[in-house]
C-alpha cells in the first residue's frame, strides 16, 4: 500500500506528465496563413439571399514570356503521351494571364463583423488533382479547409506526388499506373502549397488551402468568379507563381448587396524576371574571384 504522502505525489507527477502532453499536442498556432484567420472556430456564415461575387480579369502587361519545351526523356511513357509538354509558370494568352490564384484575405461585412471570425464547412464534393500527361490538371486549385483532394493518375507510368507545406504536414505518396485515386486533404490555412513529383521534376503544381469559400482561379482569358460574397468591404489578393517566391497584388473591393465588385489585375514583366536567376544575382560571386588576381 502507498502511504498518503506517495499518493499524492503520484497523483501530482501523472498531472504534470498529463499538462505537458497536453502543451506538446496542442494546436499549431496559425501563422504564415495569409492572414486569413487560420482555422479559428467561429459562427457560421449565414446565408442571407443578398450575396454577390467578385469578378475580374487577370492581365500580363509586357512581352510575355514565351514557355519552354520540357525535356521528358527520363521517362519514354511521359515523351510519347506529351511529345510537346510545355512549361506552364506563366500562360499568357492575349495578355491574359491564367492560374492566378485569387482570394478574399480579409474583410469587413455590412454588418461590421470579419469575414475571418465566421466558420466554414468544407464542400463535401472533393476537388480532382489529375496527373495527366505528366503534368498536373489543374495546375492552380484552392480547397476549403479539411476538403479532400482527390488525386487521380491517368498516365501509363507511376507517379509520386508530394505536397509540400509550410504549415502543414508533408505528404508524399507512389501512385503507380492505373492505381485508385489517393485522397488528401490539409487541416491549416496555407496560400499556397507547392506540389511536385518525386519522379518527374517538372511537374509542378500549387494549392490554396483557406478557411473560407471565396476564391477562384483565373482561366485562359484572364477572368474570375467568386461566388456568394456577403455584401462588404474585403482585401483580395491575386498570387502568381511567378517571381522569387511568387507575386502578390493586393486590391480593396466593395461588394454591393446583390452585385458585383471588380478587381482587374495586372502582373508585368518585372515579376517573370524575378523568376529566373538573373544577372544581377550572378554578379556578386563573379566579383570575388576577379578582385583575387590583383
Ligand atoms: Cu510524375
Amino acid at each position: 500500500m502507498f502511504s498518503k504522502r506517495a499518493r499524492l505525489w503520484l497523483g501530482l507527477t501523472a498531472a504534470a506528465g498529463l499538462l505537458s502532453i497536453a502543451s506538446s499536442c496542442g494546436p499549431k498556432p496559425p501563422d504564415g496563413d495569409g492572414g486569413n484567420g487560420g482555422e479559428k472556430t467561429g459562427k457560421p456564415l449565414a446565408v442571407t439571399g443578398n450575396e454577390g461575387t467578385i469578378t475580374g480579369k487577370v492581365s500580363f502587361t509586357g512581352a510575355a514570356p514565351e514557355p519552354k519545351k520540357i525535356d521528358t526523356s527520363a521517362d519514354a511513357a511521359c515523351t510519347s503521351k506529351s511529345p510537346n509538354l510545355l512549361t506552364e509558370d506563366w500562360v499568357v494568352k492575349d495578355g491574359k494571364l491564367a492560374n492566378t490564384f485569387v482570394y478574399i484575405k480579409d474583410g469587413t461585412l455590412a454588418d461590421n463583423s470579419k469575414i475571418g471570425d465566421y466558420s466554414f464547412t468544407a464542400p463535401s464534393a472533393a476537388v480532382v488533382l489529375d496527373q495527366n500527361g505528366c503534368h498536373y490538371k489543374p495546375h492552380v486549385l484552392g480547397v476549403v479547409v479539411n476538403q479532400n483532394i482527390s488525386i487521380t493518375n491517368s498516365d501509363p507510368t507511376t507517379h509520386n506526388i508530394h505536397f509540400m507545406p509550410a504549415n502543414n504536414p508533408d505528404w508524399n505518396q507512389s501512385q503507380v499506373n492505373g492505381a485508385a485515386a489517393l485522397t488528401h486533404k490539409l487541416a491549416h490555412a496555407e496560400v499556397l502549397v507547392p506540389v511536385k513529383c518525386n519522379q518527374h521534376p517538372w511537374m509542378k503544381s500549387y494549392v490554396g488551402v483557406l478557411k473560407h469559400p471565396f476564391f477562384a482561379v483565373s482561366g485562359e482569358d484572364g477572368s474570375f468568379t467568386i461566388k456568394g460574397v456577403p455584401p462588404g468591404k474585403y482585401t483580395v489578393v491575386a498570387w502568381h507563381e511567378g517571381g522569387a517566391k511568387g507575386t502578390e497584388k493586393t486590391m480593396e473591393v466593395t461588394v454591393p448587396a446583390k452585385g458585383a465588385g471588380t478587381a482587374d489585375f495586372s502582373f508585368g514583366a518585372t515579376a517573370a524576371l524575378m523568376g529566373q536567376p538573373s544577372s544581377l544575382e550572378m554578379m556578386p560571386a563573379l566579383e570575388v574571384p576577379m578582385g583575387m588576381k590583383h
